[in-house]
């Protein structure tokens, strides 16, 4: 089948697949660095485990180990994604010319300016995230530690992020989402829940009372409800991040991560919630499994459904990044197959009826909703992404993948 025979398909569901795919171009989503080094970063030692609640798994060969190797393997990858890209950096990803390391408190815009000419050159904007994990100023605790030069080295690093995505939005003219996740909490059951969040609104306070542009730097603030080591108690929990969120509607935004919720809860559902309240909201786009494990997001059913919720709420008033790290496969591939997924995703929404849903909903004819989903499932979306793919320059399924093979027998297999 044709395009043009796909298109007629849609059309006769009252869906133009001609502007599906326009509107999609538009719509962009920011690609995370750190799947490319298993979140390991360049400002600590590399041998030291991961610490701070969050945990890769895996060690196929190739990981990225400097900012060469990392900017050349990301190469790789935006070729093979279609569609609007910003890049996600952290922190840890700071880069330091002549061996002049600074400490996460005192982390300049400069020693992202390489970061920045990477983007200016491929025409990207850039999302940015302080590094509140893997450093020995965890005490193990940082934003709510009890301990007051802790907390200050962590405020002081939060207040640097905010100046360095100051000049990420201003260098690339595009807004810069910054945000804000730690992995404070307990493994057993505390002695005090409220200490440590007082402490932590305290300090995001502060952290946010650096000057900046909300329309140009928009902090976020990230929900979990639990990680490996604080099992029984995370002081950022979902009501937590919310609730600061809401009362600072002028200043930050919440984040959802759709690994950190209790396995049954679909954030899916939650983005109309939120949506009733606040102007914008962020995401976090990843697939766990029984945990928040950061498998490499899929084609599947709640990304589907998350992708429907954007589309019919506005995917102007979402924030889309992607945050999952598989250190067992080819990580090229790994960033390639969940960027185009969400893709798909994002896609396949756009081409739904969806005046024609809501028209259904609202007179009450549930019967013929559930036949016109059911039977969009099976409309020939392949046809429609291979066109996607075509306008945007980027390889079809089928024509890609030994691009990535080529690269791991040429330069992947050889670090070691
Ligand atoms: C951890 C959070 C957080 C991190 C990144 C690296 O559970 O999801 O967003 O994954 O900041
Ligand atoms: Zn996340």
């Amino acid at each position: 089948m044709s395009y043009i025979e796909a298109k007629s398909k849609y059309a006769a569901f009252g869906v133009d697949a001609d502007r599906a795919i326009a509107a999609l171009r538009a719509i962009p989503v920011s690609l995370h660095c750190w799947q490319g080094d298993d979140v390991r970063g360049f400002d600590t030692d590399p041998s030291k485990p991961l610490t701070g609640g969050i945990q890769t798994t895996g060690n196929y060969p190739g990981r990225a180990r400097t900012p060469e190797e990392l900017m050349a393997d990301l190469d790789v990858a935006l070729k093979l994604c279609p569609g609007m890209k910003k890049l996600n950096l952290h922190a840890s990803y700071a880069i330091f010319e002549d061996g002049q390391w600074a400490d996460r408190d005192a982390l300049e815009p400069k020693h992202f300016a390489p970061w920045v000419e990477f983007c200016q050159a491929r025409g990207l904007g850039c999302d940015f995230n302080p590094t509140f994990f893997s450093h020995p100023k965890c005490d193990p605790l940082t934003l709510s530690s009890p301990n007051e030069e802790t907390r200050r080295f962590w405020i002081d690093h939060g207040k640097a992020c905010i100046r360095i995505s100051r000049y990420l939005a201003q260098e690339l003219g595009q807004p810069c989402v910054m945000n804000i996740w730690t992995g404070d909490g307990f493994k057993d059951i505390p002695g005090d829940r409220m200490g440590p969040r007082v402490r932590y609104r305290a300090a995001i306070d502060e952290i946010l009372s650096e000057s900046y542009d909300f329309a140009q730097v928009k902090p976020c603030i990230e929900s979990k409800v639990f990680g490996i080591g604080v099992e029984a108690y995370t002081a950022g929990s979902a009501e937590f991040a919310l609730s600061y969120a809401a009362f600072n509607r002028d200043k930050c935004i919440p984040l959802m991560d759709n690994g950190h919720y209790h396995p049954t809860e679909v954030v899916s559902d939650k983005i109309p919630a939120l949506l009733a309240f606040f102007p914008e909201i962020a995401l976090h786009v990843t697939r766990p499994i029984r945990w928040d494990s950061d498998h490499v997001v899929l084609f599947d059913d709640e990304t589907r459904e998350i992708c429907r919720e954007i589309v019919r709420c506005g995917p102007e008033r979402v924030n889309i990044a992607l945050d999952y790290f598989d250190a067992s496969i080819n990580r090229v591939a790994a960033w390639a197959v969940g960027f185009r997924n969400l893709q798909k995703a994002l896609l396949s929404a756009l081409l739904q009826p969806v005046e024609e849903e809501k028209k259904l909903q609202d007179s009450g004819n549930f019967t013929k909703l559930m036949v016109l989903q059911e039977e969009l499932k099976t409309a020939p979306f392949g046809e429609v992404w291979d066109e996607y793919c075509r306008v945007c320059g980027a390889p079809a399924d089928g024509a890609w993948f030994h691009a990535v093979e080529q690269y791991e027998a040429e330069v992947l297999a050889k670090r070691c």
